[in-house]
């Protein structure tokens, strides 16, 4: 069976013909093969994402919440199959792959409820016999590009908010996890959302994703993935002023100070830093900490890392499952090397796990010794590799997690509500923790970051909103005769003159 493409409401082959595979990085068995879209598939699904915007526009917003909840409802019946097709196909261990349908679930629930919300303002105006209002207006054809570390969450952001708002969609998922997006899109279908107001396409490589970008009747792009790609794609929808959105790279640090609850920092630190393998934007890769703490600290990481046991993550018995793919691997191993030579010290993991056999898994690695202008420091790892950099106060923790070209998601372990507030306040990022690590962030605040994070915007809760809408202002004026604003406000002061 091959999952095909879905356009204008039509299950389709690629318009060449072609095929790829989509592989288990934990034992590179295929999962499925998956229809090749080509660029004359990506003008189809635009064409049809525009005629079907024609009348979901004008879908009052009440109703598309309600598809929107059956697609919440149909997503909790189907979780478990979700989340196990989400392991094979991505690898990260069940209970994540759990967690990752749940964020799903979490979001059309909350943008269903939008369908009644939505909302603009009224605002007092200055002249007599008129009205002021502010409503929020769709944008028309989105085109939606994500990764594969968060097959089902991340375009839930995306999808959810984009169709309340009115406005339909393209959406292609990321070749590594093409599955995930293509049964993600059959619950909608299958929550009755009408034909076209949803589309997936799916392939390998850039000419697809490019032409989508490019299409002139695409108006806004939301996009997550690599900050080489996210900064391409920014550049050529510049060119047509495309709205866009992006959700890059991090370089997530957890601060612990000398008063911290050692235990629970510990735990933290290893969930951050080695779940889902290390492959979450908003990973915990460097650890700051203050020079008290620090030698019973690396000793109790060293232990507990020694111990994570590597694995197929459909299996009870694994902590942490593969990378995904044999580039990703050998990617990370190259860093350790980079951080070698650099003068880091590897204290445990620092090597590729089964070589030989099948699978794409790395040791968990902590590096000693790190210090912050050190590439191991400063670039996005995106696995299973820890950098300890020792400091000496809370100033100092806060002026090495600033030192980034990135600024997702940050987090701090104090006993010291001064030293909470100081942090919350000097943390430069989009996301702060306090007593808990860099991930997990909840659907009803905004998601996004800082610097070469990301170029302003938010996902999740209304915040998530702004991408697919447009403002629309609306006067209306019925006093019956022409009032000028600015002009005969100021009569209106100071009497007639
Ligand atoms: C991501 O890695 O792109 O906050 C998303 C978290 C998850 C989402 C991560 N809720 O870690």
């Amino acid at each position: 069976m091959v999952y095909q493409n879905y356009i204008g409401g039509k299950w389709v082959d690629g318009a060449g013909g072609h095929t790829f595979a989509s592989i288990n990085p934990a034992n590179e068995e295929v999962v499925g093969d998956v229809a090749q879209a080509e660029v004359a598939d990506v003008d189809a699904a635009v064409e049809a994402a525009a005629r079907a915007y024609v009348s979901w526009r004008l879908t009052p917003a009440p109703r598309r919440g309600e598809i929107l909840y059956r697609v919440g409802q149909l997503l909790k019946d189907r979780k478990e199959a979700l989340s196990q097709l989400l392991t094979r196909e991505m690898g990260k261990v069940i209970d994540e792959a759990r967690g990752d349908v749940q964020e799903a679930i979490d979001m059309a629930f909350f943008m269903a409820g939008e369908g009644r919300r939505l909302l603009g303002y009224t605002a007092p105006v200055e002249l007599p016999n008129k009205f002021g209002m502010a409503v929020r207006e769709p944008i028309g054809v989105c085109a939606i590009i994500t990764p594969w570390n968060f097959p089902v969450a991340v375009p839930s952001w995306k999808i959810f908010p984009a169709l309340i708002a009115g406005n339909t969609v393209v959406y292609k998922p990321s070749p590594e996890t093409p599955l995930l997006g293509i049964e993600f899109v059959r619950v909608f279908q299958e929550a009755g959302l009408p034909a076209g107001v949803l589309n997936v396409i799916t392939a390998p490589g850039v000419a697809v994703s490019q032409a989508l970008v490019r299409h002139l009747k695409v108006r806004a792009i939301s996009f997550t993935g690599s900050t080489k790609t996210g900064t391409a794609i920014a550049a050529d929808a510049g060119k047509y002023n495309k709205r866009v959105s992006l959700e890059m790279g991090g370089k997530n640090a957890i601060t612990v100070l000398d008063d911290a609850n050692f235990d629970l920092a510990v735990e933290a630190i290893l969930w951050s830093a080695f779940g889902t393998t290390g492959q979450r934007c908003t990973a915990c890769s460097r650890l700051i900490v203050q020079k008290g703490i620090a030698p019973a600290l690396k000793e109790a990481l060293v232990e507990r890392t020694r111990r994570l046991r590597l694995g197929d993550g459909l299996l009870p018995t694994t902590d942490v499952g593969p990378l995904i793919n044999r580039a990703a691997r050998d990617r990370v191993h190259e860093y350790v090397g980079i951080g070698k030579a650099e003068g880091a010290r590897v204290l445990v993991g620092g090597k590729i796990y089964g070589e030989g056999g099948k699978g794409f898994y790395y040791e968990p690695t902590l590096f000693d010794g790190v210090a912050p202008p050190m590439r191991v420091s400063q670039e996005e790892i995106f696995g299973p590799v820890l950098s300890i950099i020792e400091v000496g106060s809370l100033e100092e923790a806060v002026s090495v997690n600033n030192d980034s070209a990135y600024g997702l998601s940050s987090s701090i372990f104090t006993e010291n509500v001064n030293a909470a507030f100081t942090a919350m306040r000097d943390l430069a990022t989009g996301i702060v923790y306090v007593n808990h690590g860099t991930t997990g962030a909840e659907i009803q605040f905004p998601f996004g970051g800082v610097r070469g994070t990301g170029n302003g915007h938010r996902e999740a809760g209304q915040a998530g909103l702004e991408v697919f809408t447009e403002w629309k202002a609306i006067y209306v004026d019925y006093s019956g005769r022409l009032q000028r604003a600015q002009i005969d406000t100021d009569k209106l002061v100071n009497g007639p003159a």
